[in-house]
């Protein structure tokens, strides 16, 4: 048997969480077309016959900003890039910006072995192109292997699973079989709300918003659930609700139908919004969203 912990690294957007789903066949992590979507490391795992991977998503490494939230998010994916078999770095085909450089750079002075992973390449219309680009890519460094993958279409997929396997030492199992995630139903909870928030508001205000569960309760087949939408201004507030109540309510009825069908249960969710001044900027608030970067 072969066990390992795989970090998933990158700047935002590239595609990181998608490709931890894609990996583990499972949705683990959320996904938006926003960049900082991730917030934490999560783990997620891949179960064969010869061996065990816990892959860790983390948020993407960024700059530029100068919240306590962004740092904490930094913190939070360097924190992944040490004391593990293997770090893949994503990029994204085409677009190696200077977020990806400063990545790179950080990555020098990790200990592990890298992959690099060129994600998107569906998006590559003219194939003859990829090549070179993979040849480029793969120069700047000395990478373990270069492979390209689609994370939302399975693309070459297996590749990448076996040149994983082959970088994982010999180990027994952390995970007992079927176990895929490692957080609880609360987190996953949270997490579902603020992927809807994230793909239904538009421009800043998702960075601006974070969701906590207050009460959960079990009760046969039926999961009854609380959870507050925490803005930073009431304004803000207003928008989440949305006239009516609708826009609440549209949050609500996409993320309730998402947890039905991972949870099989039953699920009764109450939605709040309420605002908690400067939340992001507020050391005090990360630490009691569990936002602190050290989780
Ligand atoms: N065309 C295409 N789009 C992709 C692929 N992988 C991811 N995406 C899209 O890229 C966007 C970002 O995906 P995420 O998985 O959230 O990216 P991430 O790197 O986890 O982003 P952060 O959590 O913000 O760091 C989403 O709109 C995905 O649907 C891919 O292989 N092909
Ligand atoms: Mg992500």
């Amino acid at each position: 048997m072969h066990s390992g912990i795989v970090t998933i690294a990158g700047r935002p957007n590239v595609g990181k969480s998608s490709l931890l789903n894609a990996l583990v066949g499972r949705k683990v992590s959320i996904v938006s077309h926003k960049p900082q979507t991730t917030r934490h490391r999560i783990q997620g795992v891949l179960h064969r016959a010869h061996g065990q991977v816990v892959f860790v998503d983390t948020p993407g490494l960024h700059s530029l900003q100068k919240r306590a939230l962004n740092r904490a998010m930094n913190e939070s994916a360097a924190g992944a890039l040490h004391d593990v078999d293997l770090v893949l770095f994503v990029v994204e085909c085409g677009h190696f910006t200077a977020e990806d450089e400063a990545v790179l750079q950080r990555l020098q002075r990790c200990n592990a072995p890298v992959g690099l992973v060129v994600n998107k390449v569906d998006r590559i219309s003219e194939k003859e192109k990829l090549l070179p680009e993979l040849q480029r890519l793969g120069a700047m460094r000395d990478f373990a292997f270069v492979i390209p993958v689609s994370a939302t279409k399975s693309d070459n997929l297996r590749s990448l699973e076996a040149e994983i396997f082959k970088h994982i030492p010999e180990g027994p199992p952390f995970y007992p079989e079927g176990q895929v995630v490692a957080h609880d139903d609360a987190f996953t909870v949270a997490e579902t709300v603020r992927e809807k928030l994230t793909r239904n508001l538009h421009q800043e205000l998702p960075y601006s918003l974070t969701v906590e569960v207050e009460h959960y309760e079990r009760d046969g087949n039926l999961d009854s659930i609380s959870a507050v939408i925490w803005v930073e201004r009431a304004s803000q507030k207003k928008i989440v609700i949305g006239e009516n109540g609708e826009t609440l309510k549209k949050i609500g009825t996409a993320a309730r139908r998402d947890l039905e069908r991972e949870f099989g249960r039953k699920v009764f969710l109450k939605l709040w919004c309420n605002v908690r001044e400067n939340w992001s900027d507020d050391l005090k608030a990360l630490r009691r969203f569990g936002l602190s970067g050290r989780d």
